[in-house]
């Protein structure tokens, strides 16, 4: 039997590098070896406001961009969450053993609310890491392909699903995180002590998945870089830093070689360079993307909701037995 892998991605905005390089790039090898459920977590988007139109496109927009990166619907299973209401149910239930102060310690929670402020911040942002957690473990799930910064909600997913088996009896399986140097977080490129971010307020932030050559070229020359003129890959040089990892990932050139390659070159001709990199990645991708048409990808996703929905339905029915619901 192979293990089972799960993991998702919110269609929150435009998808970026980070997003690809710390999670799609994972989720494309590894579904060889495992089970593997990729889902549009589109109940975790509305933590945040979303328009609804755009929401309904960028919900078949993500699922184009898994299957454009390579996640064949033959090896993987692709669904949308919210057509799986045993997701919000197991949450409500998470809820009620979660503490509230493990959830404010949740770095992202934190982030967000300090982005947008407290006082119009929505519960849901508040609660969004149990709810990761019920999508995790209503299947069973072993590993969680993540990038770096998603490790700490895998972290509570683990001490909420143990302690549910400790109250009420063994129940789920504890998953762990899985995250290689490819998942280290991509930072932005207007500040590198952030993550790239989808909800960033500078369009600068981020390279999307969809941006076109000019913008790329547009982005990268303006991204921030550190005092001095060399290439060299240092945590004292941490916009450098992430601007070397882009390249390195996108173009399997290690960091070192890349540090050769721009002896006294200076940043322009390296900038130069990691646009030409970025594109010659994003043209092919954003080509396979255009070719696949929404109702092709609502069948693919309808057809994995199909397939996952006994899963979810049967560990919902063992938790509710266990905490004494009548089914
Ligand atoms: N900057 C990043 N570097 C590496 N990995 C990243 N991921 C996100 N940003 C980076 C990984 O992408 C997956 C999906 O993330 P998500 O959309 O569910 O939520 P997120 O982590 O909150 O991503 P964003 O882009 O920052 O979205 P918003 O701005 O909407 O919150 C996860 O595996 C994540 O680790």
């Amino acid at each position: 039997m192979k293990k089972r892998i799960f993991s998702g991605i919110q269609p929150s905005g435009n998808l970026h590098l980070g997003n690809y390089l710390g999670a799609i790039k994972n989720w494309v090898k590894l579904q060889d070896e495992y089970e593997s459920i990729f889902c549009v977590v589109d109940m975790h988007a509305i933590t945040v406001p979303q328009d609804p139109a755009e929401l309904r496109r960028r919900t078949i927009e993500v699922a184009k961009v898994y299957l454009a990166s390579g996640i064949d619907p033959k090896k993987s299973t692709l669904f949308i969450q919210s057509q799986i209401s045993e997701h919000a149910e197991l949450c409500w239930i998470l809820n009620t053993i979660a503490k509230i102060p493990e959830l404010e310690k949740m770095t992202q929670f934190k982030d967000k609310t300090q982005k947008n402020g407290k006082e119009s911040s929505a519960v849901g942002l508040f609660d969004y890491p149990v709810l990761m957690a019920a999508d995790i473990i209503l299947y069973d799930t072993e590993l969680v392909p993540v990038g770096k910064d998603q490790k700490q909600h895998v972290e509570l997913t683990r001490t909420l699903a143990e302690r549910f088996n400790k109250k009420f009896g063994e129940t789920f399986v504890i998953p762990k995180a899985y995250t290689t140097e490819t998942s280290e977080n991509i930072m932005g490129l207007d500040d590198p002590s952030k993550k790239m971010s989808k909800s960033a307020k500078s369009e600068y932030n981020y390279i999307a998945l969809s941006d076109d050559e000019e913008t790329v070229r547009r982005k990268i020359k303006k991204a921030v870089t550190d005092s001095g003129s060399e290439i060299v890959y240092s945590d004292e040089k941490p916009a450098l830093k992430n601007l070397i990892n882009i390249y390195s990932l996108l173009s399997e050139i290690s960091p070192k070689e890349i540090e050769k390659k721009y002896v006294s070159k200076g940043y322009s001709n390296f900038k130069n360079d990691l646009a030409d990199v970025v594109i010659n990645f994003l043209t092919p991708l954003q080509q396979k993307i255009a070719d696949l048409t929404d109702e092709k990808v609502l069948q693919i996703l309808e057809a994995g909701a199909k397939k996952v929905r006994p899963i979810a339905k049967k560990k919902l029915e063992e938790v509710k037995k266990k905490i004494g619901f009548i089914i």
